[in-house]
């Protein structure tokens, strides 16, 4: 994979880095490997371009004292014991200092809690508060100066995501002629949804300084060609002085991971033991898996609910299957993401109350993260993976499930409401709000024949084995290159 450039370098811009860091209580400054989506997806890639990764460390500005604008390379990071760097591959990483009250309001509750909401159709949870508004363009134009800080001329810049949708703005104003790109990680929602945001056309506006604007889905980017169109036809748009008549190139690319890894951790050794260990464990003849950062828009509960669901009507599956449940800490600065934890561990605690007979618990449930080959081994092991996001901008756990079946064996439950469904036509595909429909789901795949389970999984690994994260990261940088091409025309 190249640039198209000899010294042009990929300089990649998200809220998080991929490490956070801390002081134990001896004082001590550590690191610990953060996870989630976009971490998944944009790491493989920075290693393999050797690019620049700028961002927040987690720990606040005032703790971290540290000295703008210097990169430091991974290799520099004194790893936690569980993960293992590629030989001979590195990439830097530069932190943005966020203060405290910066963190409160900018990343719990303007990104987390009013867009996050928002941008999956949670409306009545987005609260709307200028002084959070102005936090956050506060925080976006700092990172728009680190950046000016770094870059040089011809370097590439691609910015990620919701918490930062103005920092094109802010960066276009500092550097009008930088190559700026930009991709939105969650859907874009109908412009019904998106104009409850008193700020939607600024966010618009920002966008249209970049060169380059990417969704997941060809939905979202019609929702946002459509709230564009309304705003040009309504007002002037704000930004548009800095970003001249060329507006961005924008296009759908459903994002992917690294199938290759996730195929060949799976037939590792070690792997398949630990695989055969945890059937092992389970009493039960199948198990499912679903594996969640723990937030409202994953549908965890309703999940839990249809298991209830399929008991009460096939009561025969008693003792026949296992549900397990990983829930991955999350944003827990948030109010919405607290009482969550706890309405899950009551639900869990009903559900098994009622159903559970001797040794035998429908449900099993960890609060925390593990290693990626156990968390491979997991996939492995489950005969059925249970994904049901309320809404999702793509969803890469339903990916790694089948990435992880090389043993071409297993059922995929996938909501028709994660942008991901749109490319897995073998799955089982249901509406996630109707708890029946889960219940259903869930014993037809108990029940499917092997015949019928290993010609979906076939299917359903030749299409995502093709279409890996580099197949996107190839054509996210052909469009860039088109992008370049018509901005010398
Ligand atoms: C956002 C969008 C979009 C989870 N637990 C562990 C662990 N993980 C990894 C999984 C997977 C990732 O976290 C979760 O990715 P998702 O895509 O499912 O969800 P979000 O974090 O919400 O991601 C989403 C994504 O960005 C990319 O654009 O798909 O729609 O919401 O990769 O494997 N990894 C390890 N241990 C764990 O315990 N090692």
């Amino acid at each position: 994979m190249f640039l198209h450039g000899k010294d042009r370098r990929l300089i990649v811009v998200s809220n998080r880095l991929p490490f956070s860091r801390y002081e134990n209580e001896n004082g001590e400054v550590k690191w610990e490997k953060a996870s989630g989506g976009l971490i998944t997806a944009l790491e493989p890639i920075l290693y393999d371009l050797d690019g620049i990764w700028l961002g927040w460390d987690g720990h606040s500005a005032e703790q971290s004292g540290e000295e703008r604008s210097r990169l430091f390379s991974v290799k520099e990071i004194p790893q936690p014991s569980n993960v293992k760097l590629e030989e001979g591959k590195d990439y830097k990483i530069g932190c943005v200092p966020i203060k405290e009250d910066e963190v409160e309001s900018y990343y719990n509750r303007f990104s987390n809690g009013t867009l996050w909401a928002l941008f999956h159709y949670f409306f009545e949870k987005s609260h709307i508060d200028l002084s959070d508004w102005k936090t956050y363009c506060q925080v976006n134009e700092r990172f728009a100066q680190y950046i000016d800080d770094i870059a040089r001329e011809d370097d590439v810049i691609w910015i990620q995501d919701f918490h930062l949708m103005m920092t094109p703005f802010y960066l276009r104003q500092l550097r009008p002629r930088q190559e700026i790109h930009f991709f939105l990680h969650t859907p874009f929602p109908h412009t019904d949804i998106l104009s409850i945001l008193p700020w939607q056309d600024d966010l618009l506006g920002s966008l249209l300084c970049c060169d380059t604007v990417g969704f997941h889905h060809k939905q979202y980017l019609k929702n946002f060609l459509t709230a564009v169109d309304v705003l040009k036809r309504s007002r002037e748009v704000p930004g548009e002085e800095t970003a001249g008549d060329r507006g961005p190139l924008t296009y759908a690319n459903p994002i992917s991971i690294d199938f290759k890894l996730v195929d060949r951790t799976s037939r590792e050794p070690a792997v398949i033991e630990r695989k055969n260990e945890i059937r092992k464990k389970i009493a039960s003849p199948k198990m499912i898996l679903g594996v969640d950062r723990i937030d409202y828009s994953k549908g965890i509960r309703r999940r839990l609910r249809g298991i209830e669901h399929l008991i009460k009507t096939h009561p025969e599956v008693q003792g026949e299957f296992f549900y397990y449940q990983l829930v991955i800490p999350s944003r827990e600065g948030v109010d919405a993401y607290k009482s969550l934890k706890k309405e899950i561990d009551e639900l869990i605690g009903r559900i098994n109350g009622k159903f559970a007979t001797g040794l035998w618990m429908p449900i099993h449930y960890n609060y925390g993260t593990v290693p990626f080959a156990e968390l491979v081994a997991l996939y492995l092991a489950a005969d059925i993976g249970l994904v049901t996001p309320l809404r999702d901008g793509m969803n890469l756990v339903c990916k790694e499930y089948i990435a992880a079946h090389s043993d071409n064996d297993g059922v995929l439950i996938l909501s028709k409401f994660a942008g991901a469904v749109a490319e897995i036509k073998n799955c089982l595909a249901v509406n996630p709000y109707n708890i029946e429909e889960i219940g259903d789901a869930i014993y037809r795949a108990l029940v499917m024949d092997e015949t019928e389970r290993k010609r979906r999984m076939k299917k359903m690994r030749k299409n995502i084995g093709s279409n890996d994260i580099g197949k996107w990261l190839e054509k996210c940088l052909n469009y860039f290159e088109q992008a370049r091409g018509e901005r010398k025309k």
